[in-house]
């Protein structure tokens, strides 16, 4: 017998996009350069292939005919973000031209019934802030509160759902500590005011919308890992606990709790990595907690005890703990990331178990695959019947968390056509659509078609 799995009413299907990644245009009608922008003409060896973000999926000029292909998909929501250096070139002044687009991808939106979820900061610092310091500048903590403000009264009146940051932890991550992402910096004191002072921004991004009166929510968008101890030995459970605190708990506490955890104030506090905390910092931050949360959700942390001393002289996050490899891990074989849908179970308990069972969306789960070409069929469609199993999987233990009590309100796919990414550029295809890169083609993939049907039906 097959189960039927339905979802509750006005579940939101839909994806998740960002700017940087799908507009191009990056030097177009008044955009100024951000972090990417530079980077890219500085070292694009980094890039894969040399593809940088100048052109991506193109949806500065195609966003309305992609719109279109979101409603033929059925979608009800779609979640990108607002470029600040498109909007706020200099940080201070209007761009109008940037105005006009925007009112325009959201009134189109609007118009078909897809609901935009907008956020603010998707990696996506702009060149002169960058310059000031980036996120250990207070002035760039000050500065994106004016942003976000001013695209809250631009805007605020067509969107009813806005969240601050996507993945706070990857520029802290990647630019602060292992030397992925530009500055390229590897250093965990200054990662954790990285850390920090996104999340002041955050708070006062909160404050700043809930000042204007407007009618609508707010929220942030993590990606979750959680972290699995590889035995219940006392060392292995500590160990996984501090890379929870690091990498999920720093974000989400403050955000929705409106306060850090004990344990992961103390560990900072022993290891002399306490970022400056100003007064009323934490009073600010309290008072302004999120209205939802969107969790992004890939794969989880497999951790075990540290099999050396901590080395204080050289700490960063590695120094605590130690991967781990389970033996039954199964892995995307196109692209060499962890599968595990139970992932996405588990967080929905632990939201609604130790998080006030705030409302929570799934705000990007995906199955990136390499070459993907070779699953071209005759008729020029790809077969991608393994991101079908992926999703229905993770949906199925989406489904039993929210059977369970947990407050889920919509899943939004990562993504729905073919997108740059962050120095991977084209390498890993994710969409629901095909991105011919020669011709800037779409072709809907067989993902496409089922995913469609899910939205159609509330369920499949
Ligand atoms: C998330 C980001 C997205 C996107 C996705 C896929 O972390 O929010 O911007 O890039 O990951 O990652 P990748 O493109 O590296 O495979």
């Amino acid at each position: 017998m097959s189960t039927y799995y339905t979802f509750p009413d006005n579940f939101k299907w839909g994806a998740a996009a960002s700017a940087t990644q799908t507009e191009g245009a990056s030097q177009q009608d008044g955009k100024a350069k951000n972090i990417w922008d530079y980077w890219f003409e500085i070292e694009p060896e980094r890039f894969h292939e040399g593809v940088g973000p100048m052109i991506t999926s193109d949806f500065y000029r195609q966003f309305k005919d992609d719109i279109k292909r979101m409603k033929a998909v059925h979608f009800n929501s779609f979640r990108t973000s607002i470029s600040w250096s498109r909007l706020l070139p200099d940080g201070i002044n209007v761009n109008e031209k940037a105005v006009d687009f925007y009112n325009n991808v959201f009134d189109e939106l609007l118009k078909n019934d897809i609901e935009p979820i907008i956020n603010l900061f998707h990696f996506d610092m702009p060149l002169h802030l960058q310059e000031k310091g980036g996120w250990e500048s207070l002035e760039v903590v000050e500065a994106f509160n004016h942003y976000a403000k001013t695209a809250f009264e631009l805007f605020g009146e067509k969107i009813k759902r806005w969240t601050t940051f996507n993945e706070p932890i990857v520029p802290v991550e990647m630019g602060y500590l292992n030397h992925y992402h530009y500055p390229c910096v590897v250093d965990m004191k200054r990662a954790a005011v990285v850390a920090y002072h996104s999340m002041l921004a955050s708070a006062k991004a909160i404050k700043s919308y809930r000042q204007l009166n407007l009618e609508g929510e707010i929220g942030i968008i993590l990606n979750l890992t959680p972290s699995y101890p590889r035995s219940d030995s006392e060392e292995d459970v500590k160990a996984a606990r501090i890379a929870d605190l690091f990498f999920n708990r720093s974000f989400l506490d403050p955000s929705v709790l409106g306060k850090y955890p004990e344990e992961l104030i103390e560990l900072l506090r022993d290891y002399d990595l306490l970022p400056v905390v100003n007064e009323g910092d934490l009073d600010l931050m309290e008072n302004n907690t999120v209205d939802f949360l969107g969790v992004n959700y890939y794969q989880p942390r497999r951790i075990k005890e540290k099999g050396a001393p901590i080395d204080s002289n050289n700490l960063l996050p590695e120094s605590f703990f130690d991967s781990y490899i389970w033996p039954e891990r199964r892995m995307n074989p196109y692209r060499g990331w962890e599968i595990y849908e139970k992932g996405i179970y588990d967080i929905a308990i632990n939201i609604k178990d130790n998080y006030g069972n705030i409302p929570w969306y799934v705000a990007e789960n995906g199955m990136g695959v390499e070459h993907e070409e070779r699953f071209l069929d005759k008729a020029g469609m790809i077969q991608d019947d393994y991101r079908i199993e992926f999703y229905e999987e993770h949906l199925k233990w989406l489904h039993k968390g929210i059977t369970e009590g947990s407050n889920c309100f919509g899943y939004h796919i990562w993504t729905f056509m073919d997108n740059w990414s962050w120095l991977n550029a084209y390498k890993n295809r994710y969409g629901l659509y095909r991105v011919d890169l020669d011709t800037q083609e779409r072709s809907l993939k067989k993902s496409g078609q089922w995913f469609s049907q899910v939205a159609e039906h509330n369920g499949f």
